[in-house]
């Protein structure tokens, strides 16, 4: 199946309709406009506030000591058990000041004039990663083709016409800004300003080459007229970098330079080639057929169809909707910049939803679920990146707030390390978010099994632990170590011990304590206070899991967080089947199938570790009925794209997981997927799995390991008469338990399991 997104009409709105590019530092949006293309783009540490921002800058750390005030609520906590969060953000918040916002770099025009367009289509190709748009007019058939390259650093595209001389268009550049000057030379158009905000300076120069006919410059625009085809490289930068307490480096002057120059010599065609090859070796890692061909239908009507009723149609819409989730990652998150934001990379405005930031009560972590199990491991680089930035002025806000060691961050953060505490009284307190965002780290290690990698992080991962060794408090009621003031994620009251407090500082625990064992180190501190760990998982009295340590669960409650159910995913606190795993079965069915994109995304995922492909299925379809836009983004709404990537995340989830240190192989396939194939997934252990299944039983699974040792791999095709064979063909010997057989795997080795005797 060409995975391709493709439409008949321009896009008339940029949310519903644009079809993105991205090489992870650049993106843009492809309009396709017939009379001329909007390409609006943006370069990601394009930000407002920080350190200079006119309105002053504290990293939201408490600007004077308030020795007592988190002692004081920690003291009602302990005589009243709850307290609403308003008075909670009186006593501990503070205003945000210098946030700032994610900010666009602007449109890029390109103005043809045409009208009455007749075989308009315009397409994304996940494959290749080159997005494209045609149409006649005037007898001459025009085309455009964009990517955005990462090897070349810059944004390209090429413009045609099927007729000699047939190519006239004007190039220019706005601005929902003021701060910035447009100039042409020699046919490059350079923008240059810096932000009035916070003095960041930014550049973007876009070089036209046309083929035939002339080009001319034009005050602050490039005119081409009569040409036989043209091109144009943009690239675009700012001098912030991610050093605390500054975040300024270089002026971006040169590498702009530097990077259009080099892509100009290198030719069009060549510096598509080198995109394609960079972008394939990712992209085509996976692939996943679910039956379903697509159908000759223009995407958005597709989506307007798709009933969730696993029909082939519906089956090739939620291919390709993983496939895109995987593209959307490839293009916002790669090594050398800023991880993906609420947005990704794309933004059309200067003041876009929650700034377009990184929210780490949930949002950032979620965008990064599927780099590790659907095979794209690299693009998690500039998240790894971003968490070590925090490292330093978390410490600060550790220090200043708590007096405490270790590193913190809160409920959201931006480029500038904002490490403390907001004003919005349901979201300003998240001090667990430092310890949630080692979670990744760890698990790349648990997949890939890179014990230098390992070194590298296991300091962030020990300081975050040693945050909560120092600031977690015996519970007056029993003894046991809780998180107070706790907050569970935007939902109820203030308390000590919520349970995804605990859950989350559970899960570092266990994550350091297996680090420093892997490292053939000891953490006698963080073993103790495990020990002493409230562990957050209690059910309550409707059989429920409960969401805080009291029993204040209302059943008809459908708040969009289910955060008490962390320890069932992202965490691996709640084993399958047992009666914790029934508790969370209960609550989330009660929190029902409603709820914004991303918290549908999550329950898909939570569905598929319950082993319940079809409830997992449903939330797909929810998500995709009624959380989805035209171009496939996922909307809150609006646009946020934690959605889009937590999906894919969870298809994998159905079709393959890992956590518990078994190879498990179609944990919880849907009904309506009762034959398929996927390929390239990865599992925990360094283990790469490919599937072939029909009538909802798998008939072949072949795993590439990539360490030596005993596996572990679970289907239930295992209960029946089937061969393990090595690469050579050769039957390997092993034990089996029920469905889970164990062998002894070797590095970079092939096994596969073929159903029948
Ligand atoms: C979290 C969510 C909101 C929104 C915001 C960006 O705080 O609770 O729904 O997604 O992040």
């Amino acid at each position: 199946m060409a995975a391709t997104l493709w439409y008949d009409q321009p896009a008339t709105s940029w949310e519903n309709q644009s079809l993105p590019i991205g090489n992870g530092a650049l993106g843009a949006t492809v309009s396709g406009g017939v009379a001329g293309e909007r390409l609006q783009f943006n370069e990601k540490t394009l930000w407002t506030g920080g350190p200079g921002s006119r309105d002053g800058y504290s990293s939201g750390d408490w600007t004077s000591p308030r020795p007592g005030a988190l002692a004081e609520v920690q003291a009602r906590l302990d005589r009243d058990g709850r307290m609403p969060p308003e008075e909670v953000a009186r006593m501990l918040g503070r205003p945000r000041i210098g946030y700032g916002a994610y900010q666009t770099f602007g449109d890029l025009h390109l103005d043809t004039g045409h009208h009455d367009a007749t075989g308009y289509r315009r397409e994304l190709s996940l494959g290749e990663g080159v997005a494209r748009v045609a149409y006649t007019a005037g007898g001459v058939r025009h085309t455009r083709e964009y990517f955005a390259s990462h090897p070349g650093h810059v944004i390209a595209g090429r413009l045609a016409a099927d007729r000699p001389g047939g190519l006239s268009f004007t190039l220019r550049h706005t601005s929902p800004r003021d701060d910035q000057r447009v100039t042409a030379r020699d046919g490059r158009l350079t923008i240059r300003g810096a932000l009035a905000d916070n003095g960041l300076r930014f550049e973007a120069q876009v070089q036209v080459v046309a083929l035939g006919g002339s080009r001319r410059d034009e005050g602050d625009r490039v005119v081409v007229a009569g040409a036989d085809s043209a091109f144009f490289v943009l690239c675009a930068g700012t001098d912030y970098a991610p050093v605390h307490p500054g975040y300024r480096g270089e002026d971006p002057h040169d590498r702009v330079t530097r990077a259009v120059d080099a892509a100009v010599a290198q030719g069009y065609e060549a510096l598509l080639r080198a995109h394609v090859a960079d972008h394939r070796a990712l992209f085509d890692r996976v692939t996943l057929d679910l039956g379903g061909g697509l159908p000759a239908v223009p995407t958005d009507r597709l989506r307007a169809a798709y009933t969730g009723g696993g029909s082939p149609d519906d089956q090739a819409l939620e291919a390709l909707f993983f496939a895109y989730g995987r593209y959307l990652l490839i293009a916002c998150s790669r090594a050398g910049s800023l991880p993906a934001n609420l947005q990704g990379v794309w933004n059309e405005a200067t003041d876009p939803p929650w700034a377009a930031d990184y929210h780490t009560n949930i949002n950032l972590q979620m965008a990064y679920w599927p780099a590790e199990p659907a095979n794209l491991a690299e693009t998690a680089a500039p998240y790894d990146a971003y968490v070590a930035s925090l490292v330093e002025p978390g410490r600060r806000t550790a220090a200043g707030m708590f007096g405490s060691r270790g590193w913190v961050v809160h409920n959201e953060s931006n480029p500038y390390g904002f490490t403390g505490v907001h004003d919005w009284a349901t979201a300003f307190w998240f001090p667990e978010a430092a310890a949630w965002l080692t979670q990744q780290l760890y698990d790349h290690y648990r997949f890939g099994l890179d014990r230098d990698y390992l070194r590298t992080v296991y300091p962030i991962m020990r300081e975050a632990a040693l945050f909560w060794v120092d600031n977690l408090r015996p519970d007056p009621r029993d003894g046991r170590l809780v998180v107070s003031p706790s907050y569970s994620p935007e939902h109820g009251d203030f308390s000590a011990g919520a349970s995804m407090s605990q859950q989350i500082v559970f899960d570092l625990f266990t994550n350091v304590l297996e680090a420093a064992a892997a490292l053939g180190e000891d953490e006698p501190e963080v073993r103790q206070a495990l020990a002493r760990l409230d562990p957050g998982l209690r059910v309550g009295g409707w059989g429920q899991l409960l969401e805080w340590k009291g029993d204040w669960d209302d059943p008809d409650d459908t708040h969009r967080h289910v955060s008490h159910l962390f320890a069932l995913h992202p965490g691996r606190q709640i084993e399958p089947g047992s009666a914790l795993a029934e508790a969370a079965r209960v609550s989330l069915a009660a929190r029902g199938d409603g709820g914004t994109g991303w918290s549908k995304a999550w329950k898909i995922n939570f569905w598929a570790r319950l082993r319940d492909g079809d409830h997992a299925h449903r939330m797909l379809a929810e998500q995709l009925r009624g959380s989805t836009l035209d171009n496939l983004w996922d909307t809150h709404p609006p646009f946020q794209l934690d959605g889009n990537l937590g999906a894919t995340a969870g298809i994998a989830e159905l079709l393959l997981q890992s956590q518990t240190g078994v190879v498990d192989v179609l944990p919880a396939l849907p009904s309506a997927w009762p034959a398929g194939s996927v390929t390239g997934l990865r599992a925990r252990g360094a283990v790469t799995v490919d599937v072939t299944w029909s009538g909802s039983t798998a008939s072949e699974i072949v795993l590439r390991t990539g360490s030596t040792g005993p596996l572990r791999v679970r289907n239930s095709m295992l209960t029946g008469p089937y061969r393990l064979l090595d690469d050579a063909g050769e039957r390997v010997g092993h034990t089996r338990s029920g469905s889970t057989i164990t062998f002894a795997a070797g590095a970079g080795r092939c096994y596969r399991i073929v159903a029948g005797a």
